[in-house]
C-alpha cells in the first residue's frame, strides 16, 4: 500500500517537470498503480487506517507525487451535491473551459508540500476534461467548483505547477476578476 514515505515532496524535480503520456491501452502494471493511488486516498479519509498509518488526508493524487513521470490521476471525493468522484485517469486533459474563475476560500495545500502557504489559488470555475478511465473507457467530464478545482490540481501536477505558482506574489488574497469563491465545509 502507499503510505507518506512514498509521497515525493516538494524540491523533488519530478514535481517541476511535465508527466509524459500513458500507452493506451494502459499496461496491468499502471492500471494497478492507479488502483494503489485511489485506495491511498480512501485510507488517508478512513480515520483509523489514516490513524495506524499516519497518511494526511487528501481528495486526490497524481503519479508524479509518488515519483512516476507518467500522465495518471486518482480522485475520491464528494462534491456539494454528494455526487461522488472516485476513479482514477489516464491523460486527462482540459478541453475546454470557462473564462469565469472560482477559488478555494480555505486555500490549497498539497500532500506533496509540508508548510502552509497562504492565498488564494485562481481556478477555472468550469472545465471539461477528456480522460481515460479506470475501467478503460473514454469520458468527457463536464466539472465545476469543487470538482473543477480538485482535477485542476491534479492536472497541474502532471505539467509540473504546484498551487502555490499561481498564488498571486504581491497580494495572496487579491480576488481574481470574474472570480466566484467555493467554500468548503
Ligand atoms: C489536493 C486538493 C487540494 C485542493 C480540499 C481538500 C484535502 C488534498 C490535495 C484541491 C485538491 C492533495 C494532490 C483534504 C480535503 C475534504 C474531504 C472527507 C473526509 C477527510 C477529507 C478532507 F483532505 N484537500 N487535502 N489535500 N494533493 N479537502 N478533505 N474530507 O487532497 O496534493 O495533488 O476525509
Ligand atoms: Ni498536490
Amino acid at each position: 500500500m502507499i503510505t507518506m514515505k512514498d509521497i515525493v515532496r516538494e524540491g523533488h524535480p519530478i514535481l517541476n517537470h511535465s508527466a509524459k503520456d500513458v500507452s493506451i491501452p494502459p499496461t496491468e502494471q499502471d492500471i494497478e498503480t492507479l488502483k494503489k493511488m485511489i485506495q491511498f486516498i480512501k485510507n488517508s479519509q478512513d480515520e483509523k487506517i489514516a490513524e495506524e498509518y499516519e497518511l494526511r488526508a487528501g481528495v486526490g493524487l497524481a503519479a508524479p507525487q509518488i515519483g512516476l513521470s507518467k500522465r495518471m490521476i486518482a480522485v475520491h471525493f464528494e462534491d456539494f451535491n454528494n455526487q461522488l468522484y472516485s476513479d482514477g485517469y489516464f491523460n486527462p486533459k482540459i478541453v475546454s473551459h470557462s473564462v469565469e474563475f472560482t477559488y478555494l476560500s480555505s486555500g490549497e495545500g498539497c500532500l506533496s508540500v509540508d508548510r502552509e502557504v497562504a492565498g488564494y489559488v485562481p481556478r477555472y470555475a468550469r472545465i471539461t476534461v477528456s480522460a481515460i478511465n479506470l475501467a478503460g473507457e473514454h469520458v468527457k467530464l463536464r466539472l465545476r467548483g469543487y470538482a473543477a478545482i480538485v482535477f485542476q490540481h491534479e492536472i497541474d501536477h502532471l505539467n509540473g505547477v504546484m498551487f502555490y505558482d499561481r498564488i498571486n506574489k504581491q497580494e495572496p488574497f487579491l480576488i481574481p476578476e470574474h472570480a466566484k469563491a467555493c467554500d468548503v465545509d
